[in-house]
């Protein structure tokens, strides 16, 4: 584990881990259903790792919001067999869960990262279990399952409440056991946040990566992205048209100093990424 040292393997530059997403669901918000059939699932997973992914986060439950929530044996039949074979082929595995026993099985299969968008409050089995696998776990920030967030969409400071509602939650983590080390955190943009919510939390990613914990930013294909320069109200553009500003957020989270960027296209943040690398071996 880099442990927020960045990767290990680029030498004293800090540049962050690339974790490509592998949604095994129906209906997420960019990709839902392309890779559903668990073979697709693997193939894609082994595709964006020789692209460069350094983790390959495997996710069954899309978090849209409106979506409906799969049930555990649902859940566990979409992503159980890919992190098993992905783990099998020797590829570092995360898993994108709020279930404890999901996460449970997963560790089992080979999953060596926990990302659980709920901070551990949808599941209060979540923290005992980060706390006795003691693999590392990403904590978003959230407030509420998809068919309610966008109404807790409400700040007065945004970056004051997210990374104090946050922090309560590590603490309640490290109450339960888990090691401040096992901890990730990500401010969970797009979530319970309004496209101006996300944009203030971008302007303080640098401030983000000086609370004591390493961080990950997942600002891919999200539709705050799809109406750059266009009126709040204006129709996005797709989501796989979003891959070049997707890569413009991963260079601004590498000069803000974070650990790792989730990702659906992995070549154009790469690409960012090796740009960050040069400049920074030329100082
Ligand atoms: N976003 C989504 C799903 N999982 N996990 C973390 N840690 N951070 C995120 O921002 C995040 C996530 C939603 O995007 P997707 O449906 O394209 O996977």
């Amino acid at each position: 584990m880099s442990g927020g040292q960045g990767n290990p393997d680029r030498g004293t530059v800090q540049v962050p881990l690339v974790m490509g997403i592998v949604n095994v669901t129906p209906d997420s918000f960019s990709d839902g259903g392309r890779w559903l059939d668990p073979e697709a699932a693997v193939q894609h997973g082994r595709l964006l790792a020789e692209q460069g992914a350094d983790i390959l986060d495997v996710g069954g439950e899309s978090t849209r919001p409106g979506s409906r929530r799969p049930d555990e044996a649902e859940e566990l039949r979409r992503v159980l067999p890919v992190v098993a074979a992905l783990a099998r082929a020797r590829l570092r595995v995360s898993v994108d869960t709020m279930r404890a026993s999901v996460a449970a099985a997963a560790v089992e299969a080979g999953a060596e990262i926990i990302n659980d968008v709920s901070a551990g409050l949808a599941d209060p089995q979540m923290a005992g279990l980060i706390a006795q696998t003691g693999v590392q776990y990403i904590a978003m920030h959230w407030r509420g399952h998809g068919d309610s967030m966008q109404q807790r969409a409400s700040y007065q400071d945004v970056f004051a409440e997210v990374t104090g509602e946050l922090l309560t939650q590590c603490r309640a983590l490290e109450a339960a056991g888990v090691r401040r080390e096992q901890i990730v955190l990500d401010p969970g943009l797009g979530f319970a946040k309004t496209p101006e919510h996300n944009w203030q939390l971008m302007a303080r990613l640098h401030e983000f990566t000086q609370l004591g914990y390493p961080v990950l930013l997942g600002a891919s294909r999200k539709t705050f992205l799809g109406r750059l320069g266009k009126n709040a109200d204006a129709e996005p553009v797709p989501p796989e048209q979003r891959d070049a500003a997707t890569a413009a957020t991963s260079l601004l989270a590498a000069q803000a100093g974070v650990w790792g960027v989730r990702v659906h296209d992995v070549p154009s943040t790469c690409a960012a990424l090796g740009v960050f690398e040069a400049r920074e071996r030329a100082r």
